[in-house]
């Protein structure tokens, strides 16, 4: 089939196989730009589409379609509505732990190549970016490390250098917004058909450096010396925007809270105390007090940034804290569903008794 239209939206050869068992005369894939609370923009072979999610979305336990997944529609009537009958499989995603006290996964974008880890130059902060590079580990998307208002530092380039010595092997652009120098180092990395998206803390700029490759001011900033704003998001919702060279971009809200919910990531995107860790003497060693330890070892030799290494032990007691929640809550699950199941039966024997 011909999908000329669909790749530039991200659609992949291999996702055809996805549509196996769906009629393709009445549902067709489209890519979910946005969404609001009862309808979303969708981007398909026709063009921009809106849409309402089919009830059986809000049945428990679905997966509701997130911003850069893609589902199927079917045409309704006309009052122009598009009915989103099915989520597709994801390629990958990007989820984290649900703010707040609840053990819950909210998953924030879907389909993605690139992430940009997107700071203010004078308020970096690395563990900050570490707990988004453990976000990305492990499910194929790249993080790219962006230090923006680069116009306010004019220690800029020291400060690139410096992180780059502190997570080695990572990429990081330095850039402006508001001059629009660096930007191209954005641009080149999301060619078309590929979807990036914007991550990071609430004004470092993400939808400044929206609205610059998009040419025009798409997206609300918050605007300068505006004390109300602090603390607020500028931007409240996620969007898809395409950008002039073919490529797709995600805005997202300035996040107040990171936590990853896939602990997989954490050791990839810690890979070299991984390694080290093949070293210690105790195969579960927690690099804490234990006798022969490679990984402390090479925190006093100065081998490893004692503050990474810090940094890698908290994410890994929150990730540890966090699983054993969600353990909890699955076994408080399946007690319910137990008993529910013993009720049910009882009451069918109560019943074939009572027939008898
Ligand atoms: N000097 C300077 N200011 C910038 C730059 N980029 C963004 N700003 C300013 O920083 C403030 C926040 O920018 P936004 O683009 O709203 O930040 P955001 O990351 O989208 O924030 P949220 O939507 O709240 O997550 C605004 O006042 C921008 O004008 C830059 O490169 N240089
Ligand atoms: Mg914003
Ligand atoms: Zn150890």
């Amino acid at each position: 089939m011909m999908r000329e239209k669909l790749e530039k939206l991200g659609w992949r050869a291999d996702f055809e196989r996805r549509l196996e068992g769906h009629d393709a005369g009445s549902a067709f894939p489209v890519r979910v730009i946005s969404i609001s609370r009862d309808t979303c923009a969708l981007a398909g072979e026709a063009g921009e589409l809106k849409g309402v999610l089919s009830g059986k979305f809000y049945q428990d336990d679905k997966s509701l379609p997130v911003v850069g997944d893609w589902v199927l529609v079917r045409a309704t009537g006309d009052d122009g509505l598009s009915l989103v009958t099915e989520l597709l499989p994801r390629r990958n995603f990007l989820s984290r732990k649900t703010p707040g006290k609840r053990a819950a996964e909210q998953v924030m974008a879907a389909n993605i190549d690139v992430m940009f880890i997107v700071q203010d130059v004078l308020r970096l902060n690395v563990p900050l970016a570490e707990r988004y590079l453990a976000l990305a580990g492990g499910s194929g998307i790249s993080p790219v490390i962006v230090l923006n208002k680069c116009d306010l530092d004019s220690n800029a380039a020291d400060t690139v250098r410096d992180l780059a010595g502190r997570i080695p092997g990572r990429d990081i652009v330095a850039l402006s917004a508001l001059t629009g120098e660096g930007l191209d180092a954005i641009a080149c990395r999301v060619p078309a058909g590929a979807t990036a998206c914007l991550l990071g803390p609430s004004g470092a700029g993400k939808s400044s450096i929206v609205n610059r490759l998009l040419g025009n001011e798409r997206q609300r900033v918050a605007r300068v010396r505006d004390d109300d704003l602090k603390g607020r998001h500028a931007t409240t919702s996620r969007e898809l925007f395409f950008l002039p060279g073919g490529g797709m971009i995600i805005d997202t809200p300035g996040m107040r809270e990171l936590m990853p919910w896939d602990a997989a990531g954490l050791d990839e995107s810690f890979g070299d105390i991984d390694a080290l860790a093949a070293e210690c003497r105790y195969t579960d060693c927690r690099h804490d007090s234990e006798p022969k330890c490679a990984v402390r070892k090479a925190a006093e030799n100065g081998m490893l940034s004692p503050g990474r290494l810090e940094n890698y032990l908290r994410l890994k007691r929150e990730m540890a804290f966090l699983e054993s929640r969600v353990d909890e809550k699955a076994r408080m699950e399946k007690k319910r569903k137990d008993k529910e199941l013993a009720r049910l039966i009882r009451d069918y024997n109560r019943r074939r008794d009572d027939i008898k």
